[in-house]
């Protein structure tokens, strides 16, 4: 664990040189060696670290082989140091906001003089915005939606990102005297879509050691507190991180304390003080007597409760259930049999079919869909009917060569915004999976919206409702979908609901998925991999699972490939 970049972080360098380069009207040609090379060390399979000839990978010139050795050896970059000095920070982050690219920042930057987040507010906010040749009033009004949602989510990170990081500080933190244990607690733990900030718990022989290490973490800009058991700092990317150290016979309760959620814990601190007990960070106390607090198994069960998994900490009803020993038995990644959603070159996905289902076999699943996109999404490359029957040809004749793995031939359908489909039937009938989606006319009313789908489901042809809410974690917001009458026709029509993996999506999310259970549905945990890491982002439909309180039995990717075709073939 060193200074040493990762390829996201590469990545991102290579991004952000692309971003200025492309705000300051730089060469094209140039940018877009930057882009794709950010978009090739994104996707790529392992460490840059480990590459013996950087300059073999495609794409990756003798200049870019260079930097990104300075970069492994944790030397910043020249380039990007110098680029940095000559634009306006403020116009960097401007990009952040869906819809902004650097083109429109430029004009903005040049016409209105708008150089950050403040005065862009006031420009589309103003009249003079909808002069600028192209600015229609359509535009202006999107720009300020995808305004409002950027500063709502720009303080929290996603959750992988959060996890990464966080994993790499507990690294770092281990090789401090003396550490017995250390747990990353908080959102992160309870596995939330996004994370506010990192809470780090560590117990060990020595404190002072504990936080002497923590303050020296290479990734930290800024240290923001420094005391004898707690500490806080701001990551280079962002991110807060809170360090605590505990003793050993409260660490259990302070676990427990610090990994919340906050009204999880006020629902059980309640409990308590009708027990005549009281909870707190240091432990379950009897007057002054501590009753409990090395361990949350002691805790709970002190309560009479089964384990509380960290993903159901969220006070609907885990409490009640833990006493009455009727948790769920949650669902596990190694319960997945196979994945449900990916794309391939046939469409928007980087690689052929083959290296997807080679990839998919040495991940220890039995199958898995292929779900090219179909015709009107266009900038996907989306396929035809007759197409889309090429593809599934191409899939006939792998699987005949294939062995220990299956690939479906799957369609990722758009629900057209009349609910009408977007393939003829007599297409659709070939394939051995269909999911349904939504790409576009994201702002209809709730109740057009769910006409819209409830169509689309009723001729019987969709399998899985893919990613329904459509939201893009701090881009997009959810459409608007009335499950109440939507639930109930996708359990007569066996529509089971997905659980879009993507850190980006986490869609339907764990407060959705509980209720759908409720209602009866069936559900998917798909990656919508366009790439072969894409497809390694399954654990984060698993811990939204888990949020959902779903089992192994709910979810139709851990039955095994006979029993998902029959379930797949049996229509109404
Ligand atoms: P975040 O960081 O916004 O994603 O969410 P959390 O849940 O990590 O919240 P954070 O970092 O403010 O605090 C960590 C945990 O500490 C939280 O989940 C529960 C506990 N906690 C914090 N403040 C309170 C409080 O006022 N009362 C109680 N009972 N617990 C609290
Ligand atoms: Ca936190
Ligand atoms: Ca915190
Ligand atoms: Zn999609």
């Amino acid at each position: 664990m060193g200074k040493g970049l990762s390829n996201s972080e590469i990545a991102a360098v290579f991004s952000e040189i692309a971003d200025i380069l492309d705000l300051k009207n730089d060469n094209v040609f140039k940018i877009r060696a930057y882009r794709r090379a950010a978009q090739l060390i994104e996707g790529f399979e392992k460490p840059l670290s480990e590459v013996p000839d950087l300059e073999e990978l495609p794409g990756i010139g003798r200049e870019l082989a260079e930097k990104i050795w300075t970069l492994l050896k944790g030397e910043k970059l020249a380039t990007l140091e110098k680029l940095r000095k000559e634009i306006e920070p403020g116009l960097l982050e401007l990009l952040k906001i869906r819809g902004l690219g650097p083109k429109r920042v430029r004009t903005l930057n040049e016409k209105l003089g708008v150089k950050d987040l403040e005065s862009f507010k006031q420009a589309v906010a103003g009249p003079e915005i909808l002069e600028l040749p192209g600015w229609g009033q359509k535009l202006v009004d999107d720009l300020k939606k995808s305004l409002g949602e950027f500063q709502k989510y720009s303080q929290r990170s996603r959750l992988d990102v959060a996890k990464v990081q966080a994993e790499e500080v507990v690294e770092w933190l281990k090789g401090a005297q003396g550490i017995e244990r250390i747990e990353p607690a908080g959102s992160l733990r309870r596995r939330a879509e996004t994370i506010g900030d990192i809470d780090i718990l560590v117990t060990g022989k020595d404190a002072n050691a504990v936080m002497e290490k923590f303050v020296g973490y290479p990734k930290v800009r800024e240290v923001l507190s420094r005391g004898k058991t707690k500490s806080a700092v701001v990551l280079d990317s962002g991110i807060q991180v809170d360090v605590r150290f505990l003793e050993p016979e409260s660490f259990g309760a302070g676990l427990h304390y610090f990994t919340g959620s906050k009204t999880h814990n006020i629902a059980l601190r309640t409990l308590a003080k009708h027990k005549g007990l009281k909870i707190s960070e240091y432990g379950v106390f009897r007057g002054a007597k501590r009753v409990a607090g090395r361990s949350e198994e002691e805790i709970y069960k002190l309560f009479g409760m089964d384990f509380i998994a960290p993903e159901l900490r969220e006070d609907r009803g885990e409490l009640e259930a833990a006493r009455t020993h009727k948790l769920p038995k949650l669902i596990e990644l190694k319960d997945l049999k196979g994945d449900l959603q990916a794309h391939s070159e046939w469409t928007d996905g980087r690689n052929p079919i083959s290296e997807i289902a080679a990839r998919a076999k040495e991940l220890g699943y039995a199958y898995i869909a292929m779900t090219d996109h179909s015709k009107s999404q266009r900038q996907a490359g989306g396929l035809s009917g007759g197409e889309m029957l090429k593809e599934w040809a191409e899939i006939d004749g792998l699987n005949r060569k294939l062995k220990g793995i299956t690939i479906l031939k799957g369609v990722e359908l758009d629900i057209l915004k009349d609910g009408g489909l977007d393939l003829p039937e007599k297409v659709l009938r070939q394939a051995d999976i269909v999911l349904g989606s939504i790409h576009g006319n994201f702002n209809l009313s709730r109740a057009e919206q769910s006409a819209r789908v409830l169509k689309a489901f009723s001729t019987g042809r969709v399998h899985v409702f893919a990613h329904p809410s459509t939201r893009l974690i701090g881009e997009r917001e959810p459409i608007e979908l009335d499950w109440e009458k939507i639930a109930p026709v996708m359990a007569k029509m066996k529509v089971a609901a997905e659980i879009n993996a993507s850190p980006h999506r986490l869609d339907v999310n764990g407060e959705t998925a509980k209720y759908l259970k409720e209602q009866g549905l069936v559900f998917a945990i798909s990656t919508d991999a366009h790439s072969l890491v894409g497809l390694q982002d399954m654990e984060y439909g698993v811990y939204t699972a888990r949020r959902g309180w779903l089992e192994a039995q709910d979810v139709i990717n851990t039955w095994g490939l006979s029993k998902l075709q029959k379930w797949l073939r049996e229509r109404r």
